[in-house]
């Protein structure tokens, strides 16, 4: 072999400096294919930055740093509250369409993760969740966005991040369903980068004798990874500004909302972010706060349960604006903060990890035994200019598929999207039978090539 800074020599060197030389205890046993695909796995490790995330973030279990002070964030609610605020809306609504129109605003899918807790075997957006003809949610965004098309311009892209475990099958997917009408030269899909899993002493896991035990870096590698695949170079060439970012899991979300694209350029935002009142103190949302006079999201997991529960002289929720993962970024914030190395913190989560041990054997946890590590996407919107939030209608945009059944399942998604149309016909005077609740005995669906506002039934 030779001896390059891929080659065998200098790769076991160099993990041997950084005391993971345990990754070719297997060396002798494997064939040709099997030591290329490890050494190929190995030489994408960085290890001096592995060494620091192993003794800051790995080695040490210090809970996630929280600012000192710590206010409830500000907001521009879903209605607008006055004739001046009407006019404003108005005004961001016509904005955000000129940006359409205008080829500045590109969509942008994060569909990387592995849905494990859905219990689905696959993409999770190959998941069938539309309550009548069954249509997936890679069909539903298709839908949406091949109706802006019509509506605002015909060249509009769709960026869609992967990872190395769904990339494949992704595409297969859009393939045979002939990308459900779009143009596939304008769905552009990439993979995000992967993170090795470590023991709780700082060693990394192997998988199999032959690979690493890797996952995906976390949502917020999707910032990295689009410089990286070379999708921010692509939509500079096309004169994309601005990113409209939401993830695979939510059928109800506005891919692509005028009024919201328009409040961000208004306000000159870097990164605008959409919330809604939870629907209970521990809702498991992002919370937006001003935490140390800079607007962020602290994880319900990281939110102290005094704050949580916390309320307001009239007894309302005090911290109440909850994180729903949509988002718009500007193209040059995206391009500055991934200059070099992109500088958004790692959470740290203790999970059950298959691994293969020093005598060959591979072991299926009952337990938590090893470290992840992932970047949140929602940890750059401290580094913006003019962070904005503007609150939705949880009824409107927001019945993510996550669980298999209870909260968050296809169940609860498939009655809300039913309950969304129903109540958009009501209005157009066309009665469906619901219950007390508002929600219809029967599903009703109303394809998003014909509306995706109450407004297009008019
Ligand atoms: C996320 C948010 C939470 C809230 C909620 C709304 C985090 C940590 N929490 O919770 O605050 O907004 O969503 O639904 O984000 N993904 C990737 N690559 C990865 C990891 C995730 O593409 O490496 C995608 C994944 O495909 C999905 C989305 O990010 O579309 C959310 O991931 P999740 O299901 O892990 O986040 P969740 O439900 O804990």
């Amino acid at each position: 072999m030779q001896k390059n800074q891929h080659s065998y020599e200098n790769l076991f060197e160099q993990s041997k400096t950084h005391n993971q030389d345990h990754l070719f205890g297997f060396w002798n046993k494997l064939d040709d294919s099997q030591q290329n695909r490890l050494l190929m796995q190995i030489a994408e490790l960085d290890f001096d930055r592995l060494d620091e995330l192993i003794r800051n973030n790995v080695l040490s279990a210090e809970p996630f740093p929280l600012p000192q002070k710590i206010e409830p964030a500000f907001f521009y609610p879903a209605e607008p509250k006055n004739d001046k605020q009407r006019n404003e809306y108005q005004r961001a609504w016509e904005v955000g369409e000129n940006a359409l129109r205008a080829g500045k605003v590109c969509a942008f899918t994060v569909a990387g993760g592995a849905g494990t807790r859905l219990g689905f075997d696959g993409p999770k957006g190959m998941f069938k969740i539309s309550p009548v003809l069954n249509k997936s949610l890679f069909q539903l965004f298709a839908e949406y966005i091949l109706n802006c098309k019509k509506r605002y311009n015909p060249d509009l892209r769709w960026y869609m991040m992967t990872s190395t475990t769904n990339h494949q099958e992704t595409i297969q997917f859009f393939k045979d369903n002939n990308f459900f009408g779009l143009n596939p030269a304008h769905v552009v899909f990439f993979q995000q980068g992967m993170m090795p899993a470590f023991s709780t002493d700082g060693k990394i896991l192997l998988d199999t004798p032959s690979s690493l035990s890797l996952s995906p870096d976390g949502h917020g590698g999707s910032l990295r990874a689009l410089r990286k695949s070379g999708a921010l170079d692509d939509m500079r060439r096309l004169g994309v500004e601005y990113i409209s970012y939401f993830q695979v899991d939510n059928p109800l979300v506005r891919c692509l909302d005028p009024l919201f694209i328009g409040l961000h350029i208004q306000s000159g935002s870097e990164m605008s972010s959409k919330s809604l009142s939870k629907a209970h103190d521990l809702e498991r949302v992002g919370n937006f706060v001003i935490g140390d006079d800079k607007l962020m999201v602290i994880e319900y997991s990281d939110l102290p349960d005094e704050l949580a529960h916390a309320q307001n002289p009239d007894a309302s929720r005090k911290f109440d604006a909850g994180s729903i993962a949509i988002h718009i970024l500007s193209r040059n914030f995206v391009e500055r903060i991934t200059e070099g190395d992109l500088k958004l913190p790692y959470h740290r989560a203790l999970k059950k990890v298959p691994y293969v041990d020093s005598n060959g054997n591979r072991f299926k946890p009952t337990e938590p035994n090893a470290i992840k590590l992932e970047q949140f996407v929602f940890d750059a919107i401290p580094l913006a200019q003019n962070p904005i939030v503007l609150q939705t209608r949880r009824e409107e945009e927001f019945s993510p598929v996550k669980n298999a059944d209870g909260a968050d399942s296809p169940e609860t998604c498939r009655r809300d999207l039913s309950a969304r149309t129903a109540r958009w016909l009501k209005r157009m005077d066309v009665h469906i039978k619901c219950d007390e609740n508002g929600y219809p005995a029967c599903g009703v669906e109303i394809s998003p090539l014909r509306a995706i506002f109450e407004s297009d039934l008019k």
